[in-house]
């Protein structure tokens, strides 16, 4: 792989290239090369050229920054961000499509082929993590001055293959080739400790550390749009601090010489290790403060490389933690503050508490980290005795709010003693400790946000009712419409004016134009082209054919149970069985998709992409079906293949159970590209709904406070089954085994949970699903009426762009403290 200059090096007094040298930088890589100019190569020249000019825009973009004045910057820490390609959006930034396209010689593949071959940077798993990608390219279009943290890893978090059916796991290898657009940093490089012990010298604490690792800095650069601004993805990379003991090594024992560097690598393998063992618990927390603590001792240094006061550290800086994977940042800037800067443990306090912020994205309980005290002491003893200190003050004002009340007292505490679950063992709970650190907490949507005050964070916002908001998500629209759908954005262009790129707000202007013959008929035929490109894909991964002309029904995501991936499938079995019984009707045609990836050690999601590969293999090969049903399980999701697919939708499938889905954001890709929702009244789903009408949304189930009363009076799934023929017979071919060759057993660890707790209440939003997909039916046999709606959509997603969203964090959660 070619490099290009790094912006730290360039020579002094030499001219930065410009954007109008792109076609002399992209031959002269390809010059290089001696091979014929393959798709993988000019992709490896483009890249490399636009990387040269987006360097550049990097160093312009961090001189400005240090002349901020009194903007804060932003210091966005997560243990995800799921990037995808870079090289389109690069291009785009640079409005340079047209000149790649004319760079690239004769006998060279189209441009659009050669963005195909970079691998995708699959640095996260889900929502929390795409979420964090899309900031990014705010960040930089917004002109903010930001960093985002995170780890470089090496091998992503999984590639999933399927094989007879089932999920297997491989290694990422997305890394193999190089990657173009990372830049090392060497001259950013900290020290990284774990274990030892805390000496107390002279008034102060000092950790010594019994193992150290370097933390070396590889940026990514995060072009703007419209915009010469660009962000940055900071990634930290673990080395060994000795690469290896020659001693050891001299005396023959070569495990023993290597050890260190094994124990620095094994840290940027892959995210999220395997955590159902002691070894793969350990490795999650040290990734976690190998996050946090090279992410402050960089922005310390840049705070005091800058000029500023340490005093002044958390006026000047934002240390906003995506989740609570980064919440061990509090305790790490406390720490650094006290002992290695002297500050008193009020002013640290103060700095820390102004600085901290923190995005909640899930209520599920099992998501919730808490980690053992014990090795929490082993790892990090200062920050423990931090830790204690901070929640002696905290609860002392509980108590002093609250007096006798000492059952809150113990709710509240940072540590759950582990008198009833745990199996007695006393553990530190990250979710208390992000709000006890921070001045503001949101939620991503605003049912999720009301929910969390209500239940999970109850106690805390009644002590601080000021802390706790709504941000509602949103996605970037570059990414999400302008490079994944260009007829679409090119159509919006010709009816409504190109204002929607700078300002989606703008496409509130389509929803008078939505019932037009003309503008309907070409949204029609741009949706036609996009799903002619992934019935080719289709063919082309899984050798089936698919009809374009059929409704694409689609549900890509996470696989998780709240996520109800399975009543989809039921509901797809009961259409099988009716169009079994009655091919003679008037079936409308429908592809549906499934994608997502399932966590490798979580067995009911793996079940059910299993369930679904079994009931495809009957449904896509029974003559009586023919292409009026498909079933199509596309591998290993990714950002990429969102791209191509979303476009493609007809239905977007969003139907968790009411109360259980933060906000989602692929529901917004999917309306903002044309796709009708077929959602339940959950997570963003609401305000989407509010905002283009409800009527323009096939909403059905019960609501939250239904499903939570449902199950406090005692919910019994069997009552629904004997309730609904339709239902018992899709359970009982389950149950036969009819998608099992036979085989009654093979599918009855997901079956039976649902038959006693079904605690997703699939049973109970079984018949309401089934309405709202016979009203889609209905609605999709006039095509006219169908654009209109799709447009309408459209229109209303105006507000649901992540540029809105930053600028909510920026004036709610962000904005600088009170004097
Ligand atoms: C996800 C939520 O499940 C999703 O609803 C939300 O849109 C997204 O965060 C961004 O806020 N949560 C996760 C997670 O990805 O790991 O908890």
């Amino acid at each position: 792989m070619t490099t290009a200059t790094r912006p730290a090096t360039r020579a002094a007094g030499r001219t930065a290239p410009q954007r109008s040298e792109l076609p002399a930088l992209a031959r002269r890589a390809l010059a290089q090369r001696s091979d014929a100019p393959a798709g993988d190569a000019c992709w490896t020249a483009l890249a490399s050229a636009a990387r040269e000019l987006l360097a550049e825009r990097w160093a312009a973009t961090q001189r400005a920054d240090t002349r901020r004045g009194r903007t804060r910057r932003v210091h966005y820490l997560s243990m995800e961000f799921l990037m995808g390609r870079a090289l389109g959006n690069a291009l785009q930034a640079l409005d340079l499509q047209d000149a790649a396209q004319a760079a690239l010689p004769e006998g060279a593949p189209p441009l659009g082929e050669v963005l195909e071959h970079e691998p995708d940077a699959a640095l996260g798993n889900g929502g929390l993590g795409r979420l964090a990608a899309c900031f990014l390219d705010s960040f930089a279009t917004l002109g903010l001055p930001s960093f985002g943290y995170g780890l470089r890893y090496r091998h992503g978090m999984f590639a999933q293959a399927i094989q007879d059916g089932r999920q297997i796991e491989r290694p990422d290898t997305w890394l193999e080739a190089g990657s173009p657009w990372e830049l090392p940093r060497p001259e950013l490089r900290y020290t990284v400790g774990f274990g030892g012990h805390v000496r107390f010298e002279g008034g102060q604490h000092r950790w010594e550390p019994a193992e150290t690792v370097a933390a070396q800095a590889i940026d990514f650069i995060v072009p703007g749009h419209g915009t010469e601004r660009v962000s940055t993805l900071r990634q930290w990379q673990a080395e060994a601090a000795q690469p290896i003991d020659l001693t050891a090594f001299s005396r023959g024992d070569h495990a023993q010489a290597g050890q260190q560097r094994l124990a620095a690598e094994r840290l940027n393998w892959v995210l999220y290790p395997d955590d159902s063992t002691p070894a793969g618990r350990e490795l999650r927390l040290r990734q976690e403060f190998l996050l946090v603590s090279a992410s402050l001792q960089d922005l310390l240094a840049r705070h005091l490389r800058e000029g500023g006061d340490i005093h002044q550290v958390g006026r000047a800086n934002v240390v906003h933690l995506n989740d609570t994977h980064p919440a061990l940042a509090p305790l790490e800037l406390m720490r650094l503050l006290l002992d290695e800067h002297g500050l008193d443990w009020d002013a640290a306090w103060q700095a820390t508490h102004q600085a901290t912020s923190y995005t909640n994205h899930t209520l599920m309980p099992e998501a919730l980290e808490t980690w053992p005290l014990d090795l929490v002491e082993r790892l990090l003893p200062r920050h423990l005795a931090i830790a204690y200190e901070i929640n002696h003050r905290f609860l002392d004002e509980v108590r002093a709010r609250f007096p006798g009340d000492e059952a809150r007292v113990a709710r509240m505490s940072l540590f759950d003693e582990g008198q009833s679950h745990h199996g007695g063992e006393r553990r530190l709970r990250m979710a208390a400790l992000a709000v006890v650190a921070s001045h503001k907490v949101n939620g991503v949507s605003a049912l999720h946000s009301q929910l969390m005050v209500d239940t999970l964070f109850a106690d805390y916002a009644q002590l601080w009712p000021e802390r706790f908001l709504n941000v509602t998500n949103g996605v970037t629209p570059r990414r999400w419409l302008v490079q994944a759908n260009p007829g679409l954005a090119g159509l919006l262009d010709k009816h409504i004016g190109a204002e929607w790129r700078q300002d989606l707000s703008a496409l509130g202007a389509l929803r008078a134009k939505a019932g037009g013959k003309r503008i309907g008929a070409e949204f029609l035929r741009v949706k036609r082209a996009a799903k002619a490109r992934l019935a080719a894909h289709i063919r082309e991964e899984l050798g089936l054919v698919v009809r374009e002309d059929a409704l694409f029904d689609v549900q890509v995501k996470r696989i998780h149970e709240y996520k109800r991936q399975l009543l989809n499938l039921l509901q797809v079995i009961a259409r099988y069985q009716a169009i079994v019984a009655d091919p003679g009707a008037d079936w409308v045609p429908r592809v549906v998709v499934f994608a997502g990836k399932a966590a490798s050690a979580y067995r009911a999601a793996k079940g059910v992409i299993a369930l679904i590969h079994d009931v495809a293999r009957v449904v896509n090969t029974d003559p009586r079906v023919g292409d009026r049903l498909k079933l199509v399980f596309l591998p290993n999701y990714s950002v990429s293949l969102a791209e191509l697919i979303i476009p493609a939708a007809d239905l977007s499938e969003q139907i968790s159970t009411a109360g259980t889905e933060a906000s989602g954001t692929g529901n917004m890709k999917f309306a903002l590209n044309g796709a009708l929702t077929v959602g339940t009244w959950d997570g963003a789903d609401i305000e989407m709904a509010e905002a283009m009408g409800v009527d323009e949304m096939f909403v059905f189930g019960l609501r939250a406070d239904e499903a939570a009363r449902i199950k406090a009076l005692g919910y019994d799934p069997r009552l629904y089954i004997e309730g609904s023929r339709v239902l018992q017979q899709v359970i009982d071919a389950i149950a036969h085994g009819s998608f099992a060759h036979g085989d009654p057993q093979r599918h009855r660890e997901l079956l039976q949970p649902l038959l006693q707790h079904d605690p997703y209440l699939l049973m109970a939003d079984f018949d309401s699903y089934l309405q709202a997909q016979a009203r889609v039916d209905a609605l999709w046999r006039d095509p006219a009426a169908w654009a209109a709606s799709a447009l309408r959509n459209i229109a209303g997603m105006g507000g649901f762009s992540s540029d809105r969203t930053i600028g909510d964090y920026l004036r709610e959660v962000w904005a600088p403290p009170a004097r």
